[in-house]
């Protein structure tokens, strides 16, 4: 490991910065808000949370120069300045970090290996290169140091959830059985050696269980469409999150895990973990509880995908104490960049999703112009 994670005179603050999801040419305003998050909120610890870049378009001539890149080669060097994007800014200020990959960052030619090599090249990278499980790039766990670095008193465990198979070029999505495995053999052993400690487990994708914090409303209540069951059946059901279980948004049906492989009953069975947090479904972020486990969904980064003004960071503070008892909380774009005139254009002009609003504001502003340039012109000429 290149860098222990302790407490701080007894205190430590972790952001969690999910589905940032960037690409090679930078969303400007992403990057402002998760400089300036930085920069107030000052965490001793990143977390990444998956789909850290936007790895299935690197090659699109979308964005930035508009040239199509038609190598592997290419393709590296792309992902390296699309990651370089987002730790960057960590390296600047020396604050370590840790990732889980998601569903899109190795939707490419890269394996996760080669991806996990480029995030090894930074300094302030505090992946543990041991405690991994054997099964699984970027399923490990991080021990959290006491103030004074003498014993582990927190656990981070990072699960990968998703992958792309490189023979057939399609994605799956699953705690794989042998990563539950691990899990469950090191909780036993430190059973039996009485060495446990409290926890928090990240993963990209949320557990099926995830899905029994909604309850069925009707759409009028701000229900969101079940769109697995729509697309299978074509019946409409809407869910909304059950205020007795959850509280938060829900501003799309959950896409969770394909696959159960049974890492919730693990969770439960082991007793350490003090909450379940996900990302991938851009505009859920939510804190919510069923059957004894605590799941929290955190709204991505990005301005680049699809999102809605809930985009933002996570924050979770610990105290060393009695770290089972975090606080958390999220901090959206406008808490971060505030509500004035500019920073409320430049989520307009830079945010995905706003073309609509975007186009009408642009031609408006070009008509504006123009009107007055030919008032202008007009009084000089008289
Ligand atoms: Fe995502
Ligand atoms: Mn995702």
């Amino acid at each position: 490991m290149n860098n222990i994670i302790h407490f701080k005179n007894k205190k430590l603050t972790v952001m969690q910065v999910s589905d940032p999801q960037d690409l090679s040419f930078a969303n400007h305003t992403m990057k402002a808000m998760l400089d300036k998050a930085y920069d107030t909120v000052k965490p001793d610890l990143v977390v990444f949370t998956g789909d850290n870049v936007l790895g299935n378009h690197l090659r699109d001539a979308r964005f930035g120069n508009r040239h199509t890149i038609k190598t592997d080669d290419g393709e590296k060097r792309r992902m390296i300045k699309a990651i370089d994007h987002i730790l960057a800014p960590l390296e600047k200020r020396g604050i370590p970090f840790v990732y889980i990959f998601g569903n899109h960052d190795d939707m490419n030619a890269m394996t996760k290996q080669e991806i996990a090599s480029i995030y090894s090249s930074y300094p302030n990278n505090a992946m543990p290169t041991t405690n991994e499980c054997n099964h699984e790039v970027g399923t490990c766990y991080l021990p959290i140091y006491s103030s004074d670095k003498a014993k582990e008193i927190f656990r981070f465990w990072l699960f990968d959830s998703a992958w792309q198979d490189k023979t057939d070029g399609q994605t799956y999505s699953y705690v794989k059985p042998e990563a539950v495995e691990w899990f469950k053999s090191l909780s036993n052993e430190a059973k039996q050696t009485k060495t446990s400690v409290p926890g928090l487990l990240f993963i990209h994708i949320p557990l099926p269980e995830q899905e029994n914090l909604l309850e069925e409303c009707p759409p009028h209540v701000g229900g969101v469409l079940d769109h697995h069951t729509y697309s299978k059946t074509k019946e409409k059901k809407y869910y909304r999150l059950n205020p007795t279980l959850a509280v938060g948004d829900l501003g799309e049906f959950p896409c969770m895990l394909d696959k159960n492989t049974g890492l919730f009953d693990a969770v439960k069975e082991d007793g350490t973990i003090k909450a379940i947090v996900a990302g991938h479904d851009h505009t859920n972020c939510f804190d919510g509880t069923w059957n004894g486990i605590r799941m929290i969904q955190t709204a991505c980064a990005s301005l680049r995908c699809y999102g809605v003004k809930n985009r933002g960071v996570r924050i979770f503070e610990l105290d060393e104490d009695n770290p089972e008892n975090f606080n958390t909380y999220h901090l959206s774009y406008d808490a971060i960049m505030g509500t004035g005139f500019w920073s409320q254009l430049r989520y307009l002009l830079d945010a995905d999703g706003l073309q609509k609003y975007k186009y009408t504001l642009l031609a408006t502003t070009a008509a504006a112009l123009t009107a007055s340039t030919i008032g202008i012109i007009k009084k000089i000429t008289k």
